[in-house]
């Protein structure tokens, strides 16, 4: 059904590529007349997010806020990409049931980058400035960060080419009649 909505929520750790994959899939599916939104964490964390910091807490009310904007867009006939480190399970999975509960579709994509490859890659530079010891509590180094267990799809980005790891994405919606 192409007038049917569905979130796709890519998690994983800082620099795996999620924003990237995010963004690739949303102009493949914009040029094929879809409704897209990217809903980036970075990015809310300027303004629906705005004073949020690390800590769980605060993280956990990020991945609520953004899984909240998400259900909405997605029960309303929207193409969802939202690109958040989201590292705790639970929060994740109260954002697949808050979906579920509405009878909206929902993809979990973890974008399983190796953190060395991600350290490597330090598009921010938080790993130099972990290492550094000008900021602590970064996911994945000296923060938590839960994988999924169960995810919809796994994407290697350290292996596969970024128009790879679009295919898959479009192929797992395709599967599932989202498209
Ligand atoms: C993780 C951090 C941290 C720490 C700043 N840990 O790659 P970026 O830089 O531009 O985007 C990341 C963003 C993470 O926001 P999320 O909303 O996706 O995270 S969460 O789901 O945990 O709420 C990263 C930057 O913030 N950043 N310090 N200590 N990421």
């Amino acid at each position: 059904d192409p007038t049917a909505g569905v979130t796709v929520w890519f998690t994983g750790l800082p620099s795996a590529g999620k924003t990237t994959t995010a963004i690739a899939v949303g102009e493949r599916l914009r040029a094929a007349g879809h409704r897209v939104e990217v809903l980036d964490g970075d990015a809310v964390r300027e303004h629906l997010s705005a004073g949020l910091g690390f800590s769980r807490a605060d993280r956990d009310t990020n991945v609520a806020r953004i899984g909240w904007v998400a259900e909405l867009l997605a029960r309303n006939g929207v193409v969802v990409l939202a690109a958040v480190i989201s590292p705790y399970a639970a929060a994740r999975d109260a954002v697949r049931a808050r979906h579920e509960a509405s009878g909206t579709s929902y993809l979990e994509v973890h974008v399983a980058t190796p953190v060395e490859v991600c350290a490597d890659r330090d598009v921010k530079g938080l790993y130099a400035r972990q290492r550094a010891g000008e900021i602590s509590g970064l996911t994945g180094v000296d923060d938590v960060y839960e994988a999924p267990t169960s995810p919809d799809l796994v994407l290697r980005t350290e292996s596969s080419a970024l128009d790879a790891s679009v295919d898959a994405v479009l192929a797992a919606l395709s599967e599932r009649g989202l498209l």
